[in-house]
């Protein structure tokens, strides 16, 4: 059987799932997309077997042709699609955030609910990123005894004139509060954000890089150095410290050249060059489950608790202090950890 997807927002991650959804997967094909931007909506569509173009969201959703939505439209769109996908009853990949604030993941939570049923899956592909994995078995397996602390590093090259500080944490650090989230099976009890000497890369008034202190309910510190002018590349990097040794994210490069008394390997240049496996393994497993008739992935739980962790994480970069992380009961819906 082959699951027939929509994809709304053809933009640069919306092309990039277009291509592995069409040209590495298998049991999927792209039947339909959509974009505010027509004109890119139809460039993607034509480098696509049968694929209809939609004028907007809404009429793709609702395309019987269409078993199921993907969500890569820019972040304050995600909640009218996500709930637009619910109430059509059509599973929905929505890419990071689930929604922009939580009030809005709150609706979400709500409408999943009602509908009694995981509709909702959320890209936070790092957990199916091999090292990450492997990382967790090694934290779980307890073979290095309890943890204590994980230092992390979020590195971009560069961002786009639109980025603020405030973005660092919303639509950078997001990806590290779900790995801390994840790594320890815990909530985050509360954050900090310290504001370290400013890169002069940076444009004036942005605080650049981030010091951001993720308190476990455990007890466990999450410090991540969160940069977005890192200039060299994109570097990624974690290490747990546990009572009886340490694990961390090897370096990514499949080899290591040894020339002239130097030895070297290569960073890769952005997100899809380092992540570019995990997406791919998120994907085969969102297919696979949704043909089964149900759903796999980061839930609509772990969204909205990772937008509460931003909006608090905000909130602490302006007091300077701890501020505390207040989550919703959680619904029983959300009780089994399908990831
Ligand atoms: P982008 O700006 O390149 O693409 C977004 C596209 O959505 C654009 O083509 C835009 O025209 C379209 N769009 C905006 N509003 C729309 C609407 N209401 N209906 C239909 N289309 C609409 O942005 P991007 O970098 O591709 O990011 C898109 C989403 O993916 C964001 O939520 C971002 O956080 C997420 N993202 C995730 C990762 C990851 O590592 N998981 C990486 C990059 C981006
Ligand atoms: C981007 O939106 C992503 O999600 C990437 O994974 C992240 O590393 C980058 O900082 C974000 O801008």
């Amino acid at each position: 059987m082959t699951l027939n997807v929509g994809v709304i927002g053809t933009g640069m991650i919306g092309q990039d799932h277009v291509r592995r959804l069409s040209r590495v997967l298998s049991g999927v094909r792209v039947a339909a997309v959509t974009d505010v931007d027509p004109d890119r909506a139809r460039g993607v569509a034509e480098g696509l077997p049968d694929a209809r173009v939609h004028a907007n969201g809404q009429d793709l959703i609702d395309d019987p042709g269409v078993d199921a939505v993907v969500v890569t439209s820019w972040g304050p769109t995600h909640e009218e699609y996500v709930l637009a996908a619910i109430a059509a009853g059509k599973q929905v990949f929505c890419e990071k955030p689930l929604a922009t604030t939580r009030d809005a993941c709150d609706r979400i939570l709500d409408a999943e609910v009602a509908a009694g049923r995981r509709l909702v899956s959320v890209g936070f592909m790092r957990r199916y990123d091999e090292q990450y994995r492997a990382m967790k078995a090694v934290v779980t397996g307890g073979e290095i005894g309890d943890p204590l602390l994980m230092h992390a590093a979020h590195r971009n090259p560069s961002v786009p004139d639109f980025f603020t500080s405030e973005m660092i944490i919303n639509d950078s650090t997001v990806h590290d509060i779900d790995v801390a989230r994840w790594m320890f099976d815990d909530e985050i009890a509360a954050v900090r954000v310290l504001t370290p000497r400013v890169s002069s890369k940076a444009r004036e008034g942005f605080n650049d890089p981030l010091l951001v202190l993720l308190e476990m309910h455990s007890g466990v510190l999450v410090d991540v150095e969160a940069s977005v002018n890192a200039g060299f590349a994109y570097d990624i990097r974690g290490e747990v410290v546990c009572e009886d040794g340490t694990v961390e994210l090897s370096e990514s490069a499949g080899v290591v050249t040894k020339r002239a008394g130097t030895h070297s390997g290569r960073v890769p240049a952005d997100w899809r060059e380092r992540f570019v496996r995990a997406f791919d393994t998120e994907f085969q497993a969102w297919i696979d489950a949704v043909t089964a008739g149900g759903t796999t992935g980061p839930s609509a739980w772990d969204g909205y608790a990772a937008t509460v962790a931003c909006e608090t994480g905000l909130i602490a970069l302006r007091s300077g202090d701890r501020e505390p992380v207040l989550l919703r009961e959680r619904p029983a819906l959300y009780d089994k950890d399908s990831s």
